[in-house]
């Protein structure tokens, strides 16, 4: 049962520095056994658990994440929503996640602060232009909300930008996607957690996995830094340490690990609100409820695992916001930080069995996966439950790599990889 404060209790519990607060999901202590076991406690892995509880009735589930919920990519993202993706798999799996964004507060009681503000991604050129034309032709044929718009309309929804014929770039037009938006990271997390929780799912932080034990080509469990868990499925969700972990039960995955870095400015009134993504200036750019702008670019041009980029890349980002929003030369940066993305050579997603019976992957999402949360663990608790590919999964599935049936969404991905 929910607990309700009253304003005096809020005051007495914030002196306590939340040692009364009612703990929104449970803490317990690994079991020595479970039906299956989620590695990776960001929104995919979260979402998934709650989903193989919530659709297939499993109780018997842990999360295990080395660090804290939501403190890999989904908590150092840039929140951008959006399906407008090129190729029919691609465009249904995202249009589903939307789907569910659009009835997740909902579904979890808890406010992700989803937001459909729209989502512009400018061209700069004819080819630009050309480009998100066919996009655009696709979605519509797919079901999906979308128009191509010229700069004037550009600059009705976001007063600010720079429409002039005279810049370096100028703006050409753009696709316009008003069901687009942005949501709030944490609360993605946190309610996926809380719903979870609530279902019985073992939530497990500042664990690692750190083997993976398998015995005539399947899987009995992990080892963790708090000893060994056995399970017959373990569902792998660990974005940026895919390669990693996936190495753990002797597999190489086509995956490259690579910083994509984030900032935000400080606060400022309202002054823009929709989502603007440029391919080729690269920059991207929204306001958050609390008014700092939120920036990001494309990834650094090295493999690593270090949470950081280089600067050369936060000068460009903000020559590219510069040029977009001529005004934003007066803000004052606020905080940057860098995620470890996990990158496919055609920037779509792997949901897939393996070649080890029981174990799952569920990476690849590189610099697009938030926007994927809700069917992204929709979908994958789907599979694992099922031990076959959910329908909109199959096209995911590893085996595109053997047979090259790639679903190339680069020019979709919004984002230079
Ligand atoms: P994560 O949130 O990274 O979760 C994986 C978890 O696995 C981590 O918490 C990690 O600690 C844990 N883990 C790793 N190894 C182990 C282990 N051995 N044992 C236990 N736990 C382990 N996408 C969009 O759609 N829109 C955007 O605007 C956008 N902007 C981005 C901006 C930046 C700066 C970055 C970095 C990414 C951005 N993305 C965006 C991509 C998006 O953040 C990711 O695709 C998505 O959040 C991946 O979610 P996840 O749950 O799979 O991964
Ligand atoms: O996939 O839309 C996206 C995105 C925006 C910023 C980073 N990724």
């Amino acid at each position: 049962m929910v607990k309700k404060y009253s304003g005096f209790n809020l005051f007495v519990n914030s002196l306590s520095y939340n040692e009364n607060w009612q703990k929104i999901w449970r803490s317990p202590q690994p079991k020595r056994s479970y039906d299956i076991v989620v590695v990776g406690g960001g929104g995919h892995g979260l979402a998934t658990a709650y989903y193989l509880a919530k659709n297939h009735g499993m109780r018997n589930i842990a999360v295990v994440e080395k660090g804290y919920l939501g403190g890999g990519n989904t908590g150092r993202n840039t929140t951008i929503i959006r399906s407008n993706y090129l190729w029919d798999e691609a465009a249904q799996l995202y249009e589903l996640s939307l789907k569910l964004w659009e009835g997740l507060s909902q579904e979890l009681n808890y406010n992700v602060m989803f937001s459909q503000r729209g989502v512009l991604n400018l061209g700069h050129t004819l080819q630009d232009m050309r480009d998100i034309e066919r996009r655009v032709n696709a979605n519509r044929l797919n079901g999906i909300d979308g128009e191509v718009v010229a700069p004037k309309r550009i600059k009705e929804i976001a007063p600010l930008i720079n429409i002039s014929s005279s810049c370096r770039y100028p703006i050409l037009g753009a696709s316009w996607q008003p069901r687009g938006g942005t949501a709030r990271h944490d609360a993605v997390a946190w309610g996926y957690a809380r719903a979870a929780d609530a279902l019985g799912v073992d939530i497990i932080q500042q664990t690692e996995v750190t083997d993976i034990r398998i015995e005539n080509g399947r899987v009995l469990g992990a080892e963790t830094s708090k000893g060994f868990i056995q399970t017959p499925k373990l569902a792998c969700v660990v974005a940026g340490h895919s390669g990693p972990v996936a190495a753990l039960a002797g597999l190489r995955l086509p995956v490259e690990s690579r910083p994509l870095q984030a900032l935000v400015s400080e606060p400022l009134k309202p002054c823009l609100d929709t989502v603007v993504m440029s391919n080729a200036v690269h920059g991207y750019v929204s306001q958050s409820d609390k008014g700092d702008l939120v920036i990001g670019a494309g990834v650094d041009g090295y493999n690593g695992f270090g949470q950081r980029g280089s600067f050369h890349i936060i000068e460009h980002t903000l020559q590219a916001i510069c040029e977009l929003f001529p005004a934003f030369s007066r803000v004052r940066m606020n905080r940057q930080w860098g995620g470890v993305v996990d990158v496919c050579p055609d920037a779509c997603p792997i949901i897939s069995k393996t070649s080890v019976d029981g174990l799952y992957f569920n990476c690849g999402w590189g610099t697009g996966g938030f926007k994927a949360t809700p069917g992204s663990g929709y979908v994958f608790a789907d599979t694992v439950a099922n031990d076959r590919p959910h329908r909109l999964a199959a096209a995911f599935d590893i085996e595109r790599f053997n047979t090259g049936a790639l679903i190339d969404e680069h020019g979709a991905a919004g984002v230079a990889h």
